[in-house]
């Protein structure tokens, strides 16, 4: 079991002044930031980074989404990390999401739903990676 995963506040939330709140979230629910930069992705990147969306009907909508306006991945640490952020940020829909959870209080839509989270160990891995070099990795 990793400890690691890699979360994304996607520009819809950071356009709509919600940084702060998801952080203080995160925070709360027992993850250590360990890396995080505010950057606006290219093309390039965003259609990278969503390569294995890239046969689905909304992929281009997706990559014009999240290169939108600046965004903030972060690489957070906590036991199980991968499960319990995926259980703190809610279903992909956030009409579907529960309670408390960050995409139910801050999502908008399916596509601009907050947050990303990684989806297993080994993709958490990858983009954490994709994002962070080691040495922007703090212990
Ligand atoms: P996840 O972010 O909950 O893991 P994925 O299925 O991996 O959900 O989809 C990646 C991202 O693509 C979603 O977070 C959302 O921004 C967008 N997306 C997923 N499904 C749809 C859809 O049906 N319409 C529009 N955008 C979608
Ligand atoms: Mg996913």
């Amino acid at each position: 079991m990793n400890n690691k995963t890699l979360g994304i506040i996607k520009p819809d939330a950071v356009g709509n002044g919600f940084t702060g709140k998801i952080i203080d979230k995160i925070i709360s629910a027992g993850f250590k930031i360990k890396a995080a930069r505010l950057m606006h992705l290219s093309r390039e990147q965003a259609e990278g980074f969503y390569e294995v969306h890239k046969e689905r009907p909304f992929y281009q909508d997706l990559v014009n989404f999240m290169t939108s306006g600046p965004c903030m991945p972060m690489a957070l640490e906590k036991d199980n990390a991968v499960a319990e952020f995926r259980q703190l940020i809610g279903a992909t829909n956030p009409a579907e999401a529960a309670n408390g959870t960050i995409r139910k209080d801050f999502a908008e839509s399916v596509q601009n739903n907050a947050v990303h989270g990684s989806d297993s160990d080994e993709n958490a891995e990858k983009e954490i990676a994709f994002f962070f070099s080691s040495n922007e990795i703090h212990d």
